[in-house]
Protein backbone atom coordinates (compact mmCIF):
# COMPACT_ATOMS: atom_id res chain seq x y z
CA UNK A 1 0.00 0.00 0.00
CA UNK A 2 1.86 3.32 -1.01
CA UNK A 3 0.85 6.34 0.91
CA UNK A 4 -1.13 8.28 -1.99
CA UNK A 5 -2.82 4.92 -2.52
CA UNK A 6 -1.58 4.04 -5.80
CA UNK A 7 -1.96 0.25 -4.96
CA UNK A 8 -4.85 -1.62 -3.90
CA UNK A 9 -4.76 -4.42 -0.95
CA UNK A 10 -6.61 -7.32 -2.00
CA UNK A 11 -9.45 -7.51 0.36
CA UNK A 12 -9.92 -4.09 -1.37
CA UNK A 13 -10.21 -5.01 -5.35
CA UNK A 14 -12.83 -7.65 -4.10
CA UNK A 15 -14.73 -5.19 -2.62
CA UNK A 16 -14.65 -2.50 -5.49
CA UNK A 17 -16.00 -5.08 -7.52
CA UNK A 18 -19.00 -5.31 -5.58
CA UNK A 19 -19.50 -1.49 -5.26
CA UNK A 20 -19.99 -1.05 -8.76
CA UNK A 21 -23.83 -1.47 -9.86
CA UNK A 22 -25.15 -3.01 -13.36
CA UNK A 23 -24.88 0.97 -14.63
CA UNK A 24 -20.97 1.17 -13.79
CA UNK A 25 -21.59 4.11 -11.31
CA UNK A 26 -20.89 3.17 -7.44
CA UNK A 27 -23.52 4.07 -4.93
CA UNK A 28 -22.26 6.84 -2.99
CA UNK A 29 -23.95 5.14 0.24
CA UNK A 30 -21.73 1.95 -0.57
CA UNK A 31 -18.66 3.27 -0.86
CA UNK A 32 -18.82 5.46 2.03
CA UNK A 33 -19.53 2.69 3.99
CA UNK A 34 -16.66 1.10 2.68
CA UNK A 35 -14.33 4.36 2.90
CA UNK A 36 -15.57 4.20 6.89
CA UNK A 37 -14.94 0.58 7.36
CA UNK A 38 -11.23 1.75 6.23
CA UNK A 39 -11.03 1.13 2.34
CA UNK A 40 -8.49 3.43 0.76
CA UNK A 41 -9.68 3.02 -2.27
CA UNK A 42 -13.09 3.85 -1.69
CA UNK A 43 -12.17 6.97 0.39
CA UNK A 44 -9.91 8.04 -2.42
CA UNK A 45 -12.89 7.41 -4.92
CA UNK A 46 -15.53 9.70 -2.75
CA UNK A 47 -12.72 12.31 -2.88
CA UNK A 48 -12.70 12.36 -6.59
CA UNK A 49 -16.36 13.15 -6.49
CA UNK A 50 -16.25 15.57 -4.08
CA UNK A 51 -13.81 17.37 -5.83
CA UNK A 52 -15.38 17.36 -9.60
CA UNK A 53 -18.72 18.67 -7.20
CA UNK A 54 -22.23 18.74 -8.42
CA UNK A 55 -24.53 16.19 -7.12
CA UNK A 56 -22.87 13.61 -6.18
CA UNK A 57 -20.03 15.89 -3.74
CA UNK A 58 -23.71 17.23 -2.05
CA UNK A 59 -24.95 13.67 -1.70
CA UNK A 60 -21.49 12.50 0.32
CA UNK A 61 -22.14 15.54 2.54
CA UNK A 62 -25.80 15.16 3.26
CA UNK A 63 -24.58 11.31 3.99
CA UNK A 64 -21.51 12.24 5.51
CA UNK A 65 -23.48 14.83 8.32
CA UNK A 66 -23.73 13.18 11.73
CA UNK A 67 -20.73 11.08 10.90
CA UNK A 68 -18.06 14.08 12.07
CA UNK A 69 -18.87 15.52 14.66
CA UNK A 70 -16.42 18.67 13.49
CA UNK A 71 -14.19 18.37 16.61
CA UNK A 72 -10.78 16.75 14.46
CA UNK A 73 -8.02 19.42 14.69
CA UNK A 74 -7.39 21.80 11.46
CA UNK A 75 -4.08 22.09 10.53
CA UNK A 76 -2.99 24.72 7.51
CA UNK A 77 0.37 24.63 6.44
CA UNK A 78 0.68 27.23 4.19
CA UNK A 79 3.99 29.45 2.63
CA UNK A 80 5.27 30.32 -1.11
CA UNK A 81 5.91 27.81 -3.46
CA UNK A 82 9.11 25.74 -2.96
CA UNK A 83 9.53 26.85 0.85
CA UNK A 84 9.38 22.46 1.87
CA UNK A 85 5.96 22.80 3.32
CA UNK A 86 5.56 19.18 2.09
CA UNK A 87 9.05 18.00 2.60
CA UNK A 88 8.23 19.45 6.31
CA UNK A 89 4.92 17.50 6.55
CA UNK A 90 6.31 14.32 5.36
CA UNK A 91 8.28 14.40 8.83
CA UNK A 92 5.26 16.57 10.77
CA UNK A 93 2.62 13.64 9.97
CA UNK A 94 4.61 10.59 11.36
CA UNK A 95 4.91 13.03 15.16
CA UNK A 96 1.10 13.70 14.37
CA UNK A 97 0.56 10.03 14.13
CA UNK A 98 2.27 9.26 17.36
CA UNK A 99 4.38 5.88 18.06
CA UNK A 100 3.00 3.55 20.99
CA UNK A 101 6.65 3.61 21.84
CA UNK A 102 6.28 6.70 22.68
CA UNK A 103 3.19 6.14 24.99
CA UNK A 104 1.33 8.37 22.66
CA UNK A 105 -2.23 7.50 21.68
CA UNK A 106 -2.00 6.50 18.10
CA UNK A 107 -3.85 9.36 15.42
CA UNK A 108 -4.40 8.85 11.85
CA UNK A 109 -3.86 11.88 10.13
CA UNK A 110 -4.89 12.83 6.99
CA UNK A 111 -3.08 15.38 4.51
CA UNK A 112 -5.11 17.47 1.72
CA UNK A 113 -2.40 18.90 -0.29
CA UNK A 114 -3.98 21.54 -2.41
CA UNK A 115 -2.34 22.24 -6.20
CA UNK A 116 -2.92 25.04 -7.83
CA UNK A 117 -1.00 24.33 -11.22
CA UNK A 118 -2.92 21.08 -11.36
CA UNK A 119 -3.40 21.20 -15.38
CA UNK A 120 -0.18 21.05 -16.07
CA UNK A 121 0.84 18.85 -13.00
CA UNK A 122 -2.31 16.34 -12.90
CA UNK A 123 -2.03 17.28 -9.38
CA UNK A 124 -1.25 14.15 -7.97
CA UNK A 125 2.98 15.02 -8.28
CA UNK A 126 2.69 17.54 -5.32
CA UNK A 127 0.82 14.70 -3.35
CA UNK A 128 3.71 12.41 -3.86
CA UNK A 129 6.27 14.60 -2.38
CA UNK A 130 5.16 13.89 0.52
CA UNK A 131 7.38 11.14 1.85
CA UNK A 132 7.27 9.44 5.24
CA UNK A 133 8.20 6.52 6.92
CA UNK A 134 6.38 3.34 6.14
CA UNK A 135 4.52 3.02 9.92
CA UNK A 136 3.34 6.67 9.58
CA UNK A 137 1.69 6.05 6.09
CA UNK A 138 -0.42 3.17 6.89
CA UNK A 139 -1.82 5.58 9.24
CA UNK A 140 -2.18 8.47 7.45
CA UNK A 141 -3.65 9.37 4.45
CA UNK A 142 -2.39 11.90 2.07
CA UNK A 143 -4.55 13.22 -1.13
CA UNK A 144 -4.08 15.74 -3.83
CA UNK A 145 -6.56 18.23 -4.87
CA UNK A 146 -6.78 19.65 -7.87
CA UNK A 147 -8.29 23.48 -8.33
CA UNK A 148 -8.03 23.15 -12.60
CA UNK A 149 -8.91 26.84 -12.53
CA UNK A 150 -11.92 26.98 -10.11
CA UNK A 151 -11.28 28.96 -7.34
CA UNK A 152 -14.61 28.70 -5.77
CA UNK A 153 -14.60 24.86 -6.42
CA UNK A 154 -12.04 24.27 -4.26
CA UNK A 155 -14.10 26.84 -1.47
CA UNK A 156 -16.23 23.94 -1.58
CA UNK A 157 -14.43 21.32 -2.00
CA UNK A 158 -11.65 21.71 0.85
CA UNK A 159 -14.39 21.87 3.96
CA UNK A 160 -16.25 19.01 2.35
CA UNK A 161 -12.97 16.91 1.58
CA UNK A 162 -12.11 17.16 5.50
CA UNK A 163 -15.53 16.64 7.04
CA UNK A 164 -15.57 13.15 4.66
CA UNK A 165 -11.57 12.46 6.44
CA UNK A 166 -13.25 12.93 9.83
CA UNK A 167 -16.51 10.55 9.09
CA UNK A 168 -13.51 7.85 8.16
CA UNK A 169 -12.08 8.31 11.27
CA UNK A 170 -8.90 10.52 10.48
CA UNK A 171 -7.68 13.39 12.83
CA UNK A 172 -5.58 15.73 12.63
CA UNK A 173 -6.21 17.02 9.00
CA UNK A 174 -4.07 18.85 7.66
CA UNK A 175 -3.77 21.31 4.45
CA UNK A 176 -1.27 22.35 2.38
CA UNK A 177 -1.98 25.16 0.58
CA UNK A 178 0.39 27.50 -1.41
CA UNK A 179 0.18 30.51 -0.14
CA UNK A 180 -0.64 32.91 -3.20
CA UNK A 181 -4.17 33.44 -3.87
CA UNK A 182 -6.74 34.77 -1.60
CA UNK A 183 -8.97 31.56 -1.83
CA UNK A 184 -5.71 29.60 -1.05
CA UNK A 185 -4.88 31.61 2.17
CA UNK A 186 -8.63 31.82 2.92
CA UNK A 187 -8.78 28.21 2.91
CA UNK A 188 -6.05 28.28 5.84
CA UNK A 189 -7.41 31.24 7.22
CA UNK A 190 -10.19 29.37 8.94
CA UNK A 191 -7.51 26.11 10.30
CA UNK A 192 -7.43 25.71 14.17
CA UNK A 193 -4.01 26.11 13.58
CA UNK A 194 -2.15 27.94 10.83
CA UNK A 195 1.49 27.08 9.88
CA UNK A 196 3.43 29.36 7.83
CA UNK A 197 6.34 28.38 6.45
CA UNK A 198 9.38 30.73 4.74
CA UNK A 199 12.94 30.19 3.49
CA UNK A 200 15.69 31.77 3.05
CA UNK A 201 15.29 33.85 -0.79
CA UNK A 202 12.05 34.02 -2.51
CA UNK A 203 9.45 33.00 -0.33
CA UNK A 204 10.84 34.86 2.68
CA UNK A 205 9.89 36.68 5.34
CA UNK A 206 8.81 39.84 3.70
CA UNK A 207 7.64 38.03 0.67
CA UNK A 208 5.40 36.32 3.01
CA UNK A 209 3.73 39.40 4.73
CA UNK A 210 3.19 41.17 1.66
CA UNK A 211 0.81 38.48 1.07
CA UNK A 212 -1.11 38.43 3.83
CA UNK A 213 0.27 35.29 5.30
CA UNK A 214 1.89 36.48 8.29
CA UNK A 215 -1.66 37.82 9.44
CA UNK A 216 -2.81 34.31 9.53
CA UNK A 217 0.56 32.81 11.19
CA UNK A 218 -0.03 30.95 14.47
CA UNK A 219 3.33 29.14 14.29
CA UNK A 220 6.13 30.15 11.93
CA UNK A 221 8.86 28.32 10.53
CA UNK A 222 11.65 29.67 8.77
CA UNK A 223 13.25 26.24 6.57
CA UNK A 224 16.34 25.52 4.62
CA UNK A 225 17.95 26.64 8.11
CA UNK A 226 21.09 24.74 6.22
CA UNK A 227 20.92 27.90 3.72
CA UNK A 228 22.52 31.28 4.09
CA UNK A 229 19.67 33.91 5.24
CA UNK A 230 17.98 31.73 6.92
CA UNK A 231 18.76 33.66 10.49
CA UNK A 232 18.37 37.26 8.26
CA UNK A 233 14.69 35.72 7.68
CA UNK A 234 14.37 34.88 11.34
CA UNK A 235 15.24 38.29 12.24
CA UNK A 236 13.08 39.86 9.70
CA UNK A 237 10.23 37.66 11.37
CA UNK A 238 11.06 38.98 14.81
CA UNK A 239 11.58 42.35 14.10
CA UNK A 240 7.84 42.07 12.27
CA UNK A 241 6.38 40.59 15.41
CA UNK A 242 7.55 43.14 17.02
CA UNK A 243 6.44 46.12 15.41
CA UNK A 244 3.17 44.59 15.43
CA UNK A 245 2.55 43.58 11.73
CA UNK A 246 0.93 40.50 12.50
CA UNK A 247 -2.57 40.59 14.10
CA UNK A 248 -3.49 37.21 13.80
CA UNK A 249 -7.05 35.99 14.49
CA UNK A 250 -5.87 34.74 17.99
CA UNK A 251 -6.07 37.48 20.50
CA UNK A 252 -2.96 37.89 22.81
CA UNK A 253 -1.01 34.97 20.81
CA UNK A 254 2.36 35.54 19.40
CA UNK A 255 3.18 32.91 17.14
CA UNK A 256 6.69 30.87 17.59
CA UNK A 257 9.47 30.91 15.29
CA UNK A 258 10.79 27.13 14.64
CA UNK A 259 14.17 26.97 12.28
CA UNK A 260 13.60 23.64 10.82
CA UNK A 261 15.57 21.50 8.09
CA UNK A 262 12.82 20.01 6.48
CA UNK A 263 14.71 17.22 4.83
CA UNK A 264 16.54 16.16 7.96
CA UNK A 265 13.42 16.35 10.01
CA UNK A 266 15.75 18.80 12.39
CA UNK A 267 13.26 20.74 14.27
CA UNK A 268 10.11 18.99 13.31
CA UNK A 269 9.09 17.66 16.58
CA UNK A 270 9.70 21.59 17.63
CA UNK A 271 7.02 22.47 15.08
CA UNK A 272 4.46 20.01 16.29
CA UNK A 273 5.06 20.78 19.88
CA UNK A 274 4.18 24.35 18.97
CA UNK A 275 1.00 22.76 17.18
CA UNK A 276 -0.37 21.86 20.07
CA UNK A 277 0.66 24.18 22.38
CA UNK A 278 -0.91 26.42 20.27
CA UNK A 279 -4.35 24.45 20.17
CA UNK A 280 -4.37 24.38 24.03
CA UNK A 281 -4.26 28.15 24.19
CA UNK A 282 -7.34 27.92 21.86
CA UNK A 283 -8.96 25.08 24.24
CA UNK A 284 -7.93 27.65 27.45
CA UNK A 285 -9.71 30.42 25.70
CA UNK A 286 -12.67 28.78 24.86
CA UNK A 287 -12.11 29.61 20.85
CA UNK A 288 -12.24 25.83 19.60
CA UNK A 289 -15.76 26.39 19.18
CA UNK A 290 -15.35 29.67 17.66
CA UNK A 291 -13.13 28.55 14.98
CA UNK A 292 -15.32 25.95 14.08
CA UNK A 293 -18.17 27.86 13.79
CA UNK A 294 -16.37 30.19 11.76
CA UNK A 295 -15.32 27.38 8.89
CA UNK A 296 -19.03 26.68 8.84
CA UNK A 297 -20.31 30.26 8.21
CA UNK A 298 -17.63 30.35 6.04
CA UNK A 299 -18.94 27.44 3.92
CA UNK A 300 -22.28 28.56 3.97
CA UNK A 301 -20.82 31.96 2.76
CA UNK A 302 -19.06 30.24 -0.17
CA UNK A 303 -21.74 28.07 -1.18
CA UNK A 304 -24.78 30.93 -0.98
CA UNK A 305 -22.31 32.83 -3.23
CA UNK A 306 -21.53 30.21 -5.76
CA UNK A 307 -25.39 29.71 -5.88
CA UNK A 308 -26.04 33.09 -6.41
CA UNK A 309 -23.52 33.47 -9.16
CA UNK A 310 -25.34 30.57 -10.99
CA UNK A 311 -28.55 32.06 -10.88
CA UNK A 312 -27.45 35.25 -12.04
CA UNK A 313 -25.61 33.91 -15.21
CA UNK A 314 -28.54 31.16 -16.37
CA UNK A 315 -30.92 34.30 -15.74
CA UNK A 316 -28.33 36.61 -17.98
CA UNK A 317 -28.34 33.66 -20.63
CA UNK A 318 -32.31 34.14 -21.43
CA UNK A 319 -31.50 37.73 -22.23
CA UNK A 320 -33.91 39.50 -20.05
CA UNK A 321 -35.70 42.61 -21.24
CA UNK A 322 -33.66 44.70 -18.17
CA UNK A 323 -30.30 43.65 -19.94
CA UNK A 324 -31.46 44.53 -23.08
CA UNK A 325 -31.74 48.29 -21.73
CA UNK A 326 -28.31 48.49 -20.39
CA UNK A 327 -27.20 47.04 -23.82
CA UNK A 328 -29.31 49.51 -25.84
CA UNK A 329 -27.55 52.28 -23.56
CA UNK A 330 -30.81 53.32 -22.03
CA UNK A 331 -29.83 52.28 -18.31
CA UNK A 332 -26.70 51.69 -16.69
CA UNK A 333 -24.79 48.24 -16.18
CA UNK A 334 -25.64 49.53 -12.04
CA UNK A 335 -29.33 50.47 -12.54
CA UNK A 336 -29.66 47.03 -14.80
CA UNK A 337 -27.59 44.87 -11.95
CA UNK A 338 -29.68 46.55 -9.02
CA UNK A 339 -33.00 45.56 -11.01
CA UNK A 340 -32.29 42.20 -12.17
CA UNK A 341 -30.76 41.15 -8.02
CA UNK A 342 -33.77 42.39 -7.17
CA UNK A 343 -35.43 40.40 -9.26
CA UNK A 344 -33.65 37.26 -8.48
CA UNK A 345 -33.79 37.67 -4.92
CA UNK A 346 -37.34 38.20 -5.12
CA UNK A 347 -38.21 34.96 -6.45
CA UNK A 348 -36.68 33.14 -3.83
CA UNK A 349 -37.81 34.73 -0.64
CA UNK A 350 -35.86 33.81 2.65
CA UNK A 351 -37.47 30.67 4.39
N1 LIG B 1 18.36 22.74 1.54
C1 LIG B 1 17.13 22.41 1.89
N2 LIG B 1 16.25 22.05 0.95
C2 LIG B 1 14.99 21.74 1.35
C3 LIG B 1 14.59 21.79 2.70
N3 LIG B 1 13.29 21.46 2.78
C4 LIG B 1 12.89 21.22 1.53
N4 LIG B 1 13.90 21.37 0.65
C5 LIG B 1 13.87 21.19 -0.80
O1 LIG B 1 13.07 22.22 -1.37
C6 LIG B 1 12.38 21.73 -2.52
C7 LIG B 1 10.88 22.03 -2.40
O2 LIG B 1 10.36 21.25 -1.32
P1 LIG B 1 8.82 20.93 -1.17
O3 LIG B 1 8.65 20.24 0.12
O4 LIG B 1 8.29 20.28 -2.39
O5 LIG B 1 8.24 22.41 -1.09
P2 LIG B 1 6.72 22.88 -1.07
O6 LIG B 1 6.66 24.11 -0.27
O7 LIG B 1 5.82 21.77 -0.67
O8 LIG B 1 6.51 23.20 -2.61
P3 LIG B 1 5.11 23.53 -3.35
O9 LIG B 1 4.09 22.55 -2.85
O10 LIG B 1 5.42 23.36 -4.79
O11 LIG B 1 4.78 24.94 -3.00
C8 LIG B 1 12.69 20.24 -2.62
O12 LIG B 1 13.72 20.07 -3.55
C9 LIG B 1 13.17 19.91 -1.21
O13 LIG B 1 14.07 18.82 -1.19
C10 LIG B 1 15.57 22.17 3.68
O14 LIG B 1 15.34 22.23 4.88
N5 LIG B 1 16.82 22.47 3.20
MG1 LIG C 1 4.13 20.99 -1.53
Amino acid sequence: MTNTSGMMRPRETARAGVMTSSSGMAKVSDLLQCAVEGERRALGRLLTMIEKGGEPADEICELVQGRATGEAAVIGVTGAPGTGKSTLLGNLIPEMAGSPERTEPERRPAVLAVDPSSPLTGGAILGDRIRMDAAAAGRAFIRSMATRGHAGGLALAVPSALRLFEACGYGPLVVETVGVGQVEVDVTRTADTTVVVVAPGMGDAVQANKSGLLEVADVLVVNKADRPGADDARRDLEHMLDLGHLTGLTQNWRPEIIMTEATTATGVEQVHRAIQTHRDHLAKTNQLETRRQSRIRKEVQDRVTQQLQTAASQYLSTKPAALLEALEGKKTPAATAAKISKNLLSNQPPS
